[in-house]
């Protein structure tokens, strides 16, 4: 039987990747961890409490409803990040406004504590998705600078799928490992060292319902896809689709359109993270015109158009 190495023994092991580390990196990740074994214990039985499925009754940032599920993770991530005291401020989708936590540490995290979350009530699978940066402001509290760094200066970037078995994916920059939940122990294991993404794949995932607004380009790009006989897959959560992506090759593309030019998903919790995971992975990330990480945000909840996975395929959309 092959050796089990545990989430927690890599993180160590790599931290000599980090000459000087301090270890809060490692322990960050490790709140991550811990976070992820207890949402993916109530994504998995949500069907069984009542209480924990459907709407909040209440709105985020982007005037999207929120799941009840979405706040439970939302405010555990935050609980987590707020005891463990590496990080000094966040930004999350669910939150207007950096949540602060005035402990003095190195690092600001963003993300998408639970993406996909309409899914939730259809059994189907969700994720999260998180960045980490250094701080460069150096005042008392965190600023919105902190924040708006381009996804180029991320120091780890990585997502959690709850989906037929829970996995965390995640880089800091040298190369990207999979976990693989055992539910049986509550363990994270190794499931996939060094991920790689084929450089080119049979998928491509796009919503074809907004095909009438797309651009030529794209359109053009949607029936070449045809005329070769891919598959079409598109589960309608961005975790999901990428993460097949990734293992298979395949393309996921969000355009922009006439009426929402920035498309819909968001640059810095969503489309920078699975742009280092994408690029770490040999694949690549643009807005259809530039690289996803080379962008400077201008706003905390900035939506970005998304070409996201294989490299030649990423390229044939862009130059569609
Ligand atoms: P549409 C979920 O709301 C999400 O942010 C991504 O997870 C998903 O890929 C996309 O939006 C689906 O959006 O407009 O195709 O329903």
């Amino acid at each position: 039987m092959a050796d089990i190495k545990t989430l927690s023994e890599f993180i160590v092991e790599r931290q000599a990747d980090f000459p000087g580390a301090s270890g809060d990196l490692s322990q960050l990740l490790t709140a991550f961890r811990l976070a992820a074994k207890i949402v993916s214990r109530e994504a998995n039985k949500a069907g069984l409490m009542a209480d924990i499925l459907g709407a909040q009754g209440t709105e985020n940032v982007q005037g999207e409803q929120q799941q009840k599920l979405d706040v439970y993770a939302n405010d555990l991530f935050i609980r987590m990040m707020r005891t463990q005291g590496a990080v000094c401020a966040v930004a999350s989708e669910e939150n207007d406004d950096i949540v602060h936590f005035d402990n003095g540490g190195k690092y600001v995290v963003t993300m998408d504590p639970l993406d996909g979350s309409s899914n939730i009530d259809v059994n189907v699978s969700i994720g999260t998705i998180f960045s980490i940066y250094k701080r460069i402001s150096t005042g008392a509290k965190a600023t919105l600078e902190d924040f708006l760094q381009p996804g180029s200066e991320q120091v780890a970037a990585g997502y959690i799928v709850y989906g037929s078995s829970t996995m965390l994916v995640y880089t800091t920059g040298h190369g990207v490992n999979g976990f693989t939940l055992d539910p049986s122990i509550g363990t994270f294991c190794l499931s996939h060292p060094g991920m790689t993404t084929p450089p080119e794949g049979k998928i491509y995932s796009i919503n074809e319902g907004n095909f009438y607004d797309f651009s030529d380009g794209v359109r053009n790009y949607i029936d070449d896809c045809k005329k070769q006989k891919m598959s079409a897959r598109y589960i309608g959560s961005l975790v999901a689709d990428f993460h097949r992506n990734l293992l298979k090759g395949g393309v996921y593309l969000y355009p922009g359109t006439a009426k929402s030019p920035n498309g819909k998903l968001r640059l810095l919790y969503e489309a920078n993270p699975l742009a280092m995971i994408a690029e770490q992975a040999g694949g690549s990330a643009t807005n259809g015109s530039m690289r996803i990480m080379d962008m400077k945000p201008t706003e905390l909840h900035q939506r970005c158009p998304l070409f996201i996975g294989s490299k030649a395929m990423v390229e044939k959309a862009m130059k569609a």
